[in-house]
């Protein structure tokens, strides 16, 4: 990677990945690209990921090797306008995928446990299972996966991708995902306020820490391509928890921390069919993929560093 293009870098992950590779690649070998405009950045363009034409342009002017494409209607969201969610998730790949083939870029574009349905093994759930999600998002998810590894064996274009738990970070909040109440709580608990959560106390799902998120995207696009043998998408997982898990955690530092249930029946149903923890050996086997972060280490940093981002 020398010159990298991230498309929807206002988001969740794109905010804290500009910063990451931006330190390692350097400042304007990064261009940040997002719907929502109107930043103090040299090297930010504003454009919508669907404008095949202005993302191209981009890719061009800038000489363009590598594309993260991190748009995406997340799961509750989509569940709301499926049709929408259809558009957007698949036209930014679509576009994606058709500027790399042209332009000869790699692309990274993140999967996800929600790619996973009910009828895929809960526990460790393998690298190679059934997946029939029952959300537009999963569906996306899984058609996404396929199609990147079409582009990769038809056009040669080099395609990449991870299969993301819920992510955990303190920079810029998620939005409409089912796992958003893991970094909801830690707002509530430095801001003294009452947690009400929308999933049921005891349901397991896979979560991760940013840190491992950025490393993971790092690693695998700088991984030899020789070794690659699943690419769209590996399994990376490093902690697994329920709602009453990470509320007696947090209350190891914050014992005030009040939560109750409402449990809401979208998000219910969704988190129902995902994995509780996947099985990422073959991550590790062919990229050395090994997380650094475990619940109790993330609870005290995530504290620490959205508790002074938070005046807390
Ligand atoms: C969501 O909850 O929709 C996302 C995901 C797990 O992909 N965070």
């Amino acid at each position: 990677m020398k010159k990298i293009l991230i498309v929807g870098a206002g988001g969740q992950i794109g905010s804290e990945l500009t910063t990451h590779l931006r330190g390692i690649y350097g400042q304007h070998n990064v261009i940040a690209a997002d719907i929502h405009g109107d930043r103090e950045d040299n090297d930010f363009v504003q454009l919508d990921a669907l404008d095949a034409e202005a993302v191209a342009k981009t890719v061009r002017e800038n000489k363009i090797d590598t594309i993260f494409n991190l748009v995406a209607l997340l799961s509750a969201t989509g569940e709301a306008n499926p049709q929408k969610a259809w558009r957007v998730n698949m036209g930014a790949l679509m576009n994606a995928l058709e500027i790399a083939r042209e332009y000869n870029c790699a692309v990274f574009t993140p999967s996800s446990i929600g790619a996973f349905g009910p009828d895929a093994p809960k526990d460790k759930t393998p690298q190679d299972t059934p997946m029939h999600p029952t959300t537009i998002y999963g569906v996306c998810k899984v058609t996404g996966e396929l199609l990147s590894n079409y582009y990769h064996q038809r056009f040669g274009v080099d395609t990449r991708s991870v299969r993301l738990p819920g992510v955990i970070s303190s920079q810029a909040l998620p939005g409409g995902g089912t796992t958003d109440y893991a970094v909801e709580i830690f707002y509530a608990a430095l801001k003294g306020e009452k947690f009400v959560c929308p999933v049921p106390h005891d349901r397991f799902m896979d979560m991760i820490y940013m840190p491992d998120v950025l490393n993971a995207m790092v690693q695998l696009m700088e991984a030899d391509p020789s070794r690659l043998k699943h690419r769209n998408g590996y399994n990376v997982a490093s902690m697994s928890f329920s709602p009453e898990i990470i509320c007696a955690e947090i209350r190891k530092h914050i014992p005030s921390l009040e939560m109750v249930y409402e449990i809401d029946p979208v998000k219910d149903a969704i988190s129902e069919g995902w994995p509780n923890l996947m099985d990422d050996s073959v991550a590790r086997a062919e990229w050395d993929w090994a997380p650094k972060w475990g619940l109790s280490e993330m609870t005290t940093d995530m504290l620490e560093v959205l508790g002074k981002r938070l005046g807390k």
